[in-house]
């Protein structure tokens, strides 16, 4: 047998996680390799190429912070960064730190198994390639493997069908064409009013509705940007001590929608709705805690859709009933406005599901829809997609699959017991997708380039999470969603968007606590791991 590429460590990603690990690893002086599927860096914004794509934090603050001159330097056009700026920026970032030669492209790993005996990870790749590495390091992406429904007759269909995450990079023509849209997530909501602009004939299928605000993008405030490069490390220090580690979060009217009188709270949601973006959700302390505060804000958010949709039946088919905030916070880029349009049609295939992908376009229970392109925004497989995809196996040949058969069960979101040396950067049971996730992803690979610092300066061959920590972590994070509004529907935080995914909160609700809990276990000699 051909003997392994050797590595000290292995990062499985060049995303925005990916290529910050490969930066630190450097730094350690560790030999480092990464390994990416795809045909360039930018993981998440290198896939998810549909038109209108675009992060929904803030410019200023959806960026690495690791290096001033960086920060300092780049200039973000508008409010929210849109697919392509992002991905411009990441490619920067891989240039200006010739990160390029440490990254494998175009290469899948298939397998990585631990290796007992050297306490060394063993990966395999698509074209049958052997590497090993001491520490292998995920950075997969949370929202990275995309929920393909399982229609019948999709081989059938005549014309072209992409899912959102796996667009063209040459783009579609919607000229004149009849376009199916199915979902309504973020990716829908986006995609949508891009599409009706362009399309003879837009056909928007929904299962559920969404929560959405309006995002309203802008030009960013010159005057505003000059204030936070006054002070950008700041400005970073601050978001990280909001419970979403964003300025969104920062803007909390710190009190309850119940403290205040109907026409008072009215007039709060106005500004905040006339403001745009996430903050929304923080008009009042308790939105997503207290079901009487919710349900002033569902009102709300439904008076709007009524007054934005002229015809008042699809206007109540966009009315959701179900839990705001329970399923991912969307905004959006005139979303409402899109369902006036003459060539926009909702369908609501809650009541007539889609039954078949025919040649000429879509079947469901109660007609038949003759389209030219059909559009997937049907989401992801998220947080453990990914990872499970690739058949990794620990200690005493134990797979992944099986130790997860039930659901992800870690310790911090970052190891699993099992499985020595391998870390999960925003993993499940981490702040993850409830948080900035740049923020989130610079903590993450922080704390494993200090740990991995620490294994090697102390001679250590091995780290692992316990059983015990594990267990005491999972109950946890269980608790801690159990206490808010987030369990009440059918989300992907859930699993719930993949038939047959086990059901279990995900991800950890509240960044500051996190990251605290994360030092005090490095403050106790890395509590809950052994170190051998
Ligand atoms: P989401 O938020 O999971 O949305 C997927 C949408 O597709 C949602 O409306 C689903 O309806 C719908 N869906 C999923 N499967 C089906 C099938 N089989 N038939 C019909 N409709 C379906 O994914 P996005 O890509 O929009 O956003 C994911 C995250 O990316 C987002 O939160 C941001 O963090 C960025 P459902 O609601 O399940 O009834």
């Amino acid at each position: 047998m051909k003997s392994a590429e050797q590595f000290d460590v292995i990062i499985v990603g060049a995303g925005i996680a990916g290529l910050y690990m490969l930066y630190r690893a450097r730094e350690l002086g560790l030999l480092a390799r990464v390994i990416e599927m795809a045909s360039d860096v930018g993981g998440t914004w290198y896939w998810n190429r549909y038109p209108g794509a675009r992060c929904d934090t803030d410019t200023m603050e959806y960026s690495y912070s690791f290096d001033e001159q960086l920060q300092q330097e780049w200039e973000w056009p508008e409010r929210y960064p849109s697919q392509p700026e992002i991905l411009e920026y990441l490619q920067h970032v891989a240039d200006r730190f010739n990160l390029r030669p440490g990254i494998a492209f175009n290469t899948r790993v298939d397998a990585a198994n631990f290796d007992e005996a050297s306490n060394h990870w063993r990966l395999r790749t698509g074209d049958g390639t052997e590497l090993s590495a001491r520490f292998l390091i995920m950075a997969t992406g949370c929202l990275s493997e995309p929920n393909i429904p399982a229609i019948e007759g999709m081989d059938s269909f005549n014309g072209p069908i992409h899912h959102t995450a796996r667009f063209p990079h040459e783009g579609l023509d919607f000229n004149g064409r009849r376009v199916g849209v199915i979902g309504t997530g973020s990716s829908g909501v986006q995609v949508i009013p891009v599409i009706a602009e362009r399309a003879a004939q837009l056909t928007v299928f929904q299962r559920s509705p969404q929560w959405t605000i309006p995002a309203r993008n802008r030009p960013v405030d010159p005057a505003a940007v000059a204030a936070v490069k006054a002070d950008y490390p700041g400005f970073r220090a601050h978001v990280r001590t909001q419970p979403g580690g964003d300025s969104a979060s920062t803007t909390v009217n710190d009190f309850s929608a119940m403290s205040v009188g109907a026409e008072e709270r009215k007039r709060i949601f106005e500004e905040r709705w006339q403001l745009g973006g996430s903050s929304f959700y923080n008009s009042f302390n308790d939105i997503k805690r207290n079901p009487e505060s919710n349900d002033a804000t569902a009102d709300f958010v439904r008076s709007k859709i009524r007054e934005i949709v002229k015809d008042p039946a699809t206007a109540e088919l966009l009315c959701p009933d179900y839990t705001l905030g329970c399923k991912r916070g969307v905004i959006d880029h005139g979303y409402f406005e899109t369902f006036n349009r003459s060539n926009v049609l909702l369908v609501d295939i809650s009541a007539a599901p889609i039954e078949a992908v025919t040649p000429d376009g879509l079947r469901t229970a109660d007609a038949d829809y003759a389209l030219d392109i059909i559009v997937l925004a049907t989401g992801f497989d998220a947080m453990t997609g990914a990872l499970l995809k690739i058949d990794i196996r620990g200690r005493g040949g134990q797979t992944l699959r099986e130790k997860w058969a039930d659901g992800p069960v870690n310790y911090l979101g970052l190891q699993v017991p099992g499985f020595p040396n391998l870390f999960t950067i925003t993993g499940p049971g981490s702040p993850s997708v409830l948080s900035n996730m740049v923020v989130s992803i610079e903590q993450h690979v922080d704390w494993i380039t200090d740990c991995i610092r620490y294994i090697v300066e102390r001679k250590h061959s091995s780290i692992e999470a316990t059983e015990a920590a594990q267990e005491a972590w999972v109950a946890h994070v269980n608790a801690v969603a159990n206490d808010s509004l987030a369990v009440s529907c059918n989300s992907w935080y859930l699993g719930a968007n993949i038939p047959g995914k086990p059901r279990g909160f995900m991800p950890l609700v509240g960044f500051p606590p996190y990251v605290e809990k994360c030092e005090e276990v490095v403050a106790k000699g890395y509590e809950g791991f052994v170190l051998t």
